[in-house]
């Protein structure tokens, strides 16, 4: 069985644990940058799925990763309901914020399935490339930003402050219809992923990049709650296919997280104690992104620690977010042969 599948399935460790990173395929990598600059536009690449497919394998084949996640972005469901988002070059993502009242479009409509579509293609279509290229050990990860991230996206519009300011005030001033909000992302985000395991998904991670931010009193409601239905309803229609949750930030709550969504992995950013996490499920990440940037000496014992702290505990190698742009790719290539105790 491929590597990163036997670990989340059997929660058993391997000697050398599976290892791929958030964010793997992007601007960091020269070749990701020529194909934006000839493309022109982020959606002109995400929807299409001969450039996402293309773009999926390019650190497969740089690095030889465990796993290869599709190239697309959290921000395909809130585009798709109708809070239009843009991508300008080297700028963050413009979303077109949420009205108060505002109809959201739902997988009962035929517009949001159709802008969605070529993401299902794309997934098809890595599917294809990773067999033809002979990748027989590398697993396809699909995913979903979680309803929660997606509303701070959503809430907050054109710009964000770090806290997502505006999302917290409409949640505390709407709460019903901040609850709708959230119960409307997580029946968009369940049928996504299930089109998306359909298409050839493997595994499928949840992205709650924001979940940091919640207040302790609300941490069940937007985050626990929804990915606890979330993998229910995965589970009930496909009980083979792993669920990663990622509730980054989540601190305290990571355990009783895990515990209550009945997730097979759980992601953690670089600032959970991943010794102390008393979980059943696999553990992935808390490499810290920033290491890869600093001084090389300090990246190979970062990550031996790690490999030390989590032997004999079933793990996925990972960092604690995503890749940063700046990092050079001899970086990433050492980081996988240290992993794999080539270096
Ligand atoms: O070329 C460019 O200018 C676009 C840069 C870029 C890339 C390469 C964006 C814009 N998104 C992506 C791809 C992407 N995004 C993937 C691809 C698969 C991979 O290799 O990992 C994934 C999984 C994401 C997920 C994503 N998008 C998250 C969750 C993970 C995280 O980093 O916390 C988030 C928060 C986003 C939103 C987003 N998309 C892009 C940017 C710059 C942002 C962050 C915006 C912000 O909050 O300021």
């Amino acid at each position: 069985m491929k590597p990163l599948l036997c670990v989340l399935t059997t929660k058993e460790p391997l000697a050398i644990p599976p290892v791929w990173l958030m964010r793997q395929a992007g601007r960091y990598m020269p070749v990701y940058r020529a194909l934006r600059e000839k493309v022109g536009s982020f959606w002109g690449m995400a929807f299409n799925p001969a450039h996402a497919a293309e773009i999926t394998l390019q650190p497969i084949r740089a690095f030889q990763m465990d796993a290869a996640i599709l190239f697309s972005d959290i921000l395909t469901i809130p585009h798709a309901m109708g809070c239009t988002v843009e991508f300008k070059a080297g700028e963050g993502p413009e979303v077109e914020k949420y009205v108060s009242g505002q109809t959201l479009l739902s997988a009962a409509d035929q517009n949001f399935c159709e802008t969605l579509e070529p993401v299902f293609e794309a997934m098809r279509e890595t599917r294809r490339k990773l067999a033809a290229e002979k990748f027989d050990n590398v697993a396809l990860i699909g995913f979903s930003g979680a309803p929660w991230t997606l509303a701070c996206y959503m809430l907050c519009g054109n710009g964000h402050d770090k806290n997502f300011t505006a999302a917290q005030n409409f949640a505390k001033n709407h709460p019903q219809e901040f609850t709708a909000l959230i119960d409307k992302l997580t029946d968009a985000v369940i049928w996504y992923l299930k089109e998306q395991i359909k298409a050839g998904a493997e595994a499928v991670q949840l992205f709650d990049s924001w979940a940091g931010i919640v207040p302790r009193e609300s941490f069940n409601a937007y985050i626990t709650t929804p990915a606890q239905k979330i993998v229910a309803s995965l589970k009930a229609e496909f009980p083979e296919v792993p669920v990663i949750g990622f509730p980054r930030g989540a601190a305290t709550n990571y355990e009783a997280y895990a515990r209550t969504t009945k997730v097979d992995g759980l992601g953690v950013d670089e600032s959970a104690d991943i010794t102390k996490l008393d979980v059943s499920c696999v553990l992935q990440g808390n490499l810290s992104p920033e290491v890869l940037l600093g001084d090389e000496a300090v990246q190979d014992k970062k990550i031996k620690e790690i490999l030390e702290k989590m032997r004999g505990r079933p793990y996925i190698f990972n960092l604690g977010h995503g890749v940063i742009k700046e990092t050079d790719e001899a970086r990433v290539q050492r980081l996988v042969d240290t992993v794999r105790q080539k270096l």
